[in-house]
């Protein structure tokens, strides 16, 4: 199959090429290299050495035996060549990656908020513009976000997009409907997820494109099958206070003897996929597509949920790391449930890699064998949600503690 991967350069993007180029498919990538300039106004580095895409793209040949082509295009402003590069490869899948992703990078200035909005926004916008106006017939796979729906759940599993409802009629009927599952961003960057649901819907209804949107949970891991088969196409590892993720992060600071830095209680639950897992996912939406007339497939892509502290228990028993509560950056809910239905991708055949399997296998290969890479300044998250977090964290006796967000 021919595929456009947007984001190809990214920390998914990379390894769902590989993998895919390794299956046979014919792999186009296209990036702007933004996640490497952020790198450099952050001044913080992938902990691994990642390479230049020209490097990448001339290992993968020697190893592999397979080329994949690479273009230099910002999907959110170069319209027109990416209408053209539509046109010139008329791809039958394109996978979608090309966005801000780090929620405390999108909460860190009123710059960053206003960034990640026209990015994100013009990103999804013009690769749905230009799959009309390029007459490709491509089904388009977008990475979407568990936390568009805020991690609450009502006392009902999360579905898989969609809410059956019962609407009272003012004649005195009841009228069923589906609808999406309602919002609640808890940043600005899951902001720009919730109103790409609404591009979907319309570009969907409006002109027929057949869509999987991969609401995904937090993804954990380094590296993939692919990935690993030589130095040179390491994928990236983020660990910094903006990019890292949690579990990521948890695993580095062990490497390195930093203490685990679970924000407030450590009550929050939340959603966690291996890497490998997401590219398999990926694989599976793009070999299952929605057929022509169908609405928009949204699938829950997450494997496990898990508590804060409980994943810091974890890692600080399997590396005798200490565990740091420090007061959270962040405006969200000190303690919450998560319950979600993940049927769909599980019924495509997907056999998931669990925490307890891979967490040493990182600690070891990834975080202690690069942990010398590591700047312990960058660590600390320091992108505070409103002035108030900000108090709570540097002036704590200036601030009364406000009421606790959902
Ligand atoms: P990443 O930042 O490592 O990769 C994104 C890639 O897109 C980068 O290479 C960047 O340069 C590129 N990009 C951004 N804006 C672009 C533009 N306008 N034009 C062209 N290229 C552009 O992020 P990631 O972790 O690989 O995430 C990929 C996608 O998956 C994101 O949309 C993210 O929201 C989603 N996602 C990620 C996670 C996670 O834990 N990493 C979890 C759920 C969903
Ligand atoms: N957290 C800590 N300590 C840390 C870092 C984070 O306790 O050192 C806490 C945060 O306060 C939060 C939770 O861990 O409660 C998760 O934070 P995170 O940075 O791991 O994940 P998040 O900001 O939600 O974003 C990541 C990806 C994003 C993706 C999202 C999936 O960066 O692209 O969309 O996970 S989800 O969380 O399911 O919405």
């Amino acid at each position: 199959m021919k595929i456009l991967i947007l984001g190809g350069d990214g920390f998914c993007g990379w390894p769902t090429a590989l993998h895919l180029s390794a299956a046979g498919h014919d792999i186009t990538i296209v990036d702007n290299l933004s996640r490497r300039n952020i790198d450099n106004e952050l001044e913080v580095s992938s902990l691994t050495p990642i390479k230049p895409m020209g490097k990448r793209l001339e290992a993968w040949t020697e190893v592999s035996g397979r080329t994949m082509k690479f273009h230099l295009i910002d999907v959110a402003k170069d319209y027109d060549r990416l209408v053209k590069l539509m046109q010139d490869v008329q791809p039958e899948a394109i996978v979608h990656f090309a966005e801000q992703r780090a929620a405390p990078y999108s909460m860190k200035s009123s710059w960053h908020k206003r960034y990640t909005v026209t990015n994100n926004l013009n990103a999804t916008n013009n690769v749905l513009a230009a799959i009309v106006e390029s007459g490709c017939d491509a089904h388009l796979v977008h990475l979407g976000t568990m936390g568009v729906y805020g991690y609450g759940t009502a006392g009902i599993k999360i579905p898989e997009g969609y809410l059956p409802v019962k609407i009272d009629t003012e004649d005195g009927r009841t009228i069923e409907q589906e609808i999406l599952y309602p919002a609640n961003p808890g940043s600005i960057y899951h902001l720009t997820k919730t109103q790409d649901q609404l591009f979907f819907a319309f570009y969907n209804k409006n002109d027929g494109i057949r869509i999987t949107d991969l609401h995904q949970g937090i993804v954990w891991g380094t590296q993939t099958k692919e990935t690993k088969l030589d130095e040179r196409l390491i994928n990236r590892f983020d660990y910094d206070g903006d990019y890292g993720t949690v579990l990521n992060r948890f695993l580095m600071q062990a490497a390195i003897g930093y203490p685990l830095s679970v924000h407030g209680t450590g009550g929050q639950t939340r959603a966690f996929i291996h890497l490998q897992d997401t590219v398999r996912c990926i694989e599976l939406a793009i070999l299952h597509p929605p057929q022509r007339g169908e609405k928009v497939f949204i699938l829950n892509q997450m494997t496990e949920t898990h508590r804060v502290r409980d994943l810091a228990r974890l890692v600080a028993d399997l590396t005798g790391a200490e565990i740091q509560h420090v007061p959270n950056p962040r405006r969200e809910a000190a303690e919450n449930d998560l319950h979600v239905i993940n049927r769909r991708l599980l019924g495509l055949g997907l056999e998931p890699v669990t925490l307890e399997a891979g967490l040493l296998e990182e600690v070891t290969e990834i975080a202690r064998a690069y942990a010398h890479r590591c700047d312990r300044s960058k660590i600390p998250c320091v992108s505070y949600w409103n002035e108030n977090q900000r108090l709570q964290a540097e002036e704590p006796a200036a601030v009364e503690p406000q009421a606790n967000a959902s």
